[in-house]
């Protein structure tokens, strides 16, 4: 007769039998499974500040060493995140990216899609055909599959953050990669900052919309995103918190990529924001001024040009130091990612 009892006796006899089988027939038991029952997310990434002052020697010891071209077709430096192999965040890489005055980085496309925000020097990246004039604060897209390259044709070195969705594209196998044909500089095909005409006062061409997933814009220049936080600043600025503004595609007031939405926010001298934690992890570029912000209750100091990363669901909060010029903090994120699918949620402490 077989009771329940017995049946769990025979099961005690030989747990490690029954495990060893559950493994060889390709399952896993549920209630072995690390994080099922978790109530909260728990990333592994950790906050972390990718500093300018320590990186910049690295990157103009890479400009002097690695031939663009011959030995990377990009000169770049992704940053890690200390909690893994690879990736700034589970979704994104962000990282500096040199050129020099004279070089050229040839066309390529991939299904990844890039934003950049201009750092130091003067250069272009032209996308699809269109030459986008970069200066610094300028944040410039490279939509999934849009043809760039990059060409400094002044005499300062080019220095930019790049910001990509590479490890949630590669996370979905979905990562398609092409050089332009033989690995040249792809032809422009309309005149510099041809988007910035058509779409950049927000007022737009008549007619179809592009249908495209991501913004027909190229370039959302420092200069109008200083002058939106500005007047910002005037009208319903917040005095605790700052002032944030997103950066949308004009025609459907979304944000810029399918994949990565982009903000700046100002934080005048002295001031700190409210703590809050979303379910987004989220790059933060320093455009000008200093402070730290506290990230999951330590405190990481930055300067301008510095990024650091907030890990999801992540306590944080910024302050601007006291005497410092009023701070502007660039932010990269994958809300995109997680609205569509209703798993975003944000807290306010
Ligand atoms: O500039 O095209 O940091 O394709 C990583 C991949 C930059 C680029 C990166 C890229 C690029
Ligand atoms: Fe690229």
């Amino acid at each position: 007769m077989t009771t329940v009892e017995n049946r769990i006796d025979s099961l005690a006899d030989s747990p490690a039998d029954f495990y060893e089988r559950l493994a060889g027939a390709h399952v896993v038991p549920l209630w072995r499974v690390p994080g099922t029952d978790a109530p909260e997310p728990e990333p592994a990434e950790v906050p972390h500040v990718w500093r300018w002052r320590e990186l910049i020697p690295l990157m103009e010891e890479a400009g002097r060493t690695i031939d663009l071209g011959s030995e990377a077709e990009r000169r770049a430096l992704n940053g890690v995140n200390p909690a893994r192999r690879w990736g700034t965040t589970h979704t994104m890489v962000a990282g500096y990216q040199l050129v020099l005055p004279g070089e050229e980085a040839t066309a390529h496309r991939h299904t990844p899609a890039a934003v950049r925000l201009m750092l130091a020097g003067r250069g272009h990246t032209t996308v699809e055909g269109e030459p986008v004039l970069m200066e610094p604060g300028d944040l410039v897209l490279t939509p999934g599959w849009n043809w760039h390259d990059h060409r400094n044709a002044g005499d300062e070195p080019m220095i930019w953050l790049d910001g990509l969705d590479v490890p949630f594209v590669r996370g979905l196998n979905a990562q398609f990669y092409e050089d332009f044909e033989d690995k040249r500089m792809q032809p422009a095909r309309v005149a510099e900052d041809d988007s910035v005409a058509r779409y950049g006062a927000g007022i737009v061409p008549a007619g179809p919309r592009t249908g495209r997933a991501h913004s027909p814009l190229m370039k959302y220049s420092y200069a109008a995103t200083l002058e939106s936080l500005e007047r910002l600043r005037e009208s319903e600025g917040d005095p605790e918190h700052g002032v944030t503004v997103e950066y949308t595609d004009p025609q459907t007031g979304g944000p810029v990529m399918p994949t990565l939405g982009c903000a700046a926010q100002l934080l005048p001298a002295g001031r700190r924001t409210r703590r809050r934690r979303h379910t987004s992890s989220t790059v933060f570029c320093v455009t000008r001024g200093s402070g730290h912000s506290v990230i999951g209750g330590r405190r990481y100091d930055w300067e301008q040009n510095d990024f650091f990363v907030v890990p999801s669901w992540t306590w944080y909060e910024h302050v601007a130091a006291d005497g410092s010029p009023d701070v502007t903090l660039f932010a990269m994120s994958d809300r995109p990612m997680l609205e569509p699918f209703g798993l975003y949620r944000e807290q306010l402490a």
